[in-house]
């Protein structure tokens, strides 16, 4: 997709990166003075190119406008933050989601097969004796459509993961086909009158399901439109990864995520499209945070 400097620089992952890193305070600074950020100013410089210290590179290798960039770097910033650089592993699923964090990153890492990230992430838990702390990262085509059984199945074993879930949508790799994440009367390649209950089905929302299962401790959906946002999200991130380091559950984490070319529209209107049809049919929140799994019924011996 061909977009003007003016649009990228406006919507590409790196200026989200810049501007959600500017604390709300040293942005008002600066623009109450009305002048632009100095050039000479160290501190901001940082805030603005900087990355996470778990990331080998700056940028993204990904599309103008995809969200998915700003979600790995929250997901390093966790990581630094809670100082387990040494002792993370990240199962990558098959897509865009992953492309960031598994060319950019300082800790160990491999890819499952498509969508079997919870079941190779069970693998490695358990040959570690759970001490490595073990995260998938995974969309909706990974673990909504072709994964869904792998997750729940990971839950129901009490696995004690965490999974970041880029919620885009669609299948954003393979070029636009519907996910079970599509909502109804959107256009994809493989909806192109718009998807029908009839013959689509519904769009599912794997947060609030996860809060429904035993296994899980933590259960969340955010967004990354805004600098609010952000740092919901990396709270939320930051959660999912205390449950698992303090072996009380699943973390999950379902963040939204635009992706122009999927919705065949320039970076700054599919942000828009993104806040008016997604946030409608996905409400933000935390549906489940408990401090253990507790057990609902027990046979007496
Ligand atoms: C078993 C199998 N089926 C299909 C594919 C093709 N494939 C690769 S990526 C992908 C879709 C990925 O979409 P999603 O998980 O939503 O990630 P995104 O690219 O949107 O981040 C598909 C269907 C595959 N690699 N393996
Ligand atoms: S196709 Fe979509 S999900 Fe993939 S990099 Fe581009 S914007 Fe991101």
């Amino acid at each position: 997709m061909r977009c003007t400097n003016e649009e990228v620089i406006s919507a590409s992952p790196l200026r989200v990166f810049c501007i959600l890193l500017l604390e709300e305070d040293v942005l008002q600074r600066e623009v109450s003075k009305g002048r632009k950020m100095e050039d000479n100013n160290k501190d901001l410089r940082r805030l603005i190119s900087g990355r996470p210290k778990c990331f080998m590179i700056a940028g993204s290798p990904l599309c103008a406008g995809c969200q998915h960039g700003t979600i790995s770097r929250i997901i390093g910033e966790v990581i630094d933050d809670l100082g387990i650089v040494g002792k993370t592993i990240a199962v990558g699923g098959v897509g865009c989601h992953s492309m960031l964090v598994m060319s950019a990153s300082k800790f160990d890492l491999t890819t499952a097969l498509h969508g079997r990230a919870p079941a190779l992430g069970t693998g490695i838990k358990r040959g570690t004796d759970g001490k490595a702390i073990v995260f998938t990262l995974q969309g909706d085509g990974d673990l909504a459509a072709i994964g869904m059984g792998d997750l729940i199945n990971a839950t129901v074993r009490g696995e004690k993961l965490t999974t970041i879930f880029f919620n885009n949508a669609g299948y954003g790799t393979t070029g636009g086909q519907m996910a079970p994440t599509t909502l109804i009367g959107q256009t994809t390649t493989t909806t192109p009158s718009g998807r029908s209950p009839d013959t689509g089905g519904f769009p599912i929302h794997v947060a609030e399901l996860m809060a429904g299962l035993a296994g899980v401790a933590y259960s969340a959906r955010c967004a990354v439109n805004t600098i609010a946002q952000y740092k919901r999200t990396k709270k939320a991130v930051r959660t999912a990864f205390q449950k698992q380091i303090d072996n009380i559950g699943y973390g999950f984490v379902e963040i939204l995520s635009a992706c122009p070319p999927l919705l065949k529209m320039r970076p700054t209107d599919a942000r828009k499209w993104f806040e008016k049809h997604m946030f409608a049919e996905y409400p933000l929140g935390e549906f489940k945070n408990v401090d253990e799994t507790k057990i609902q019924y027990q046979v007496e011996t």
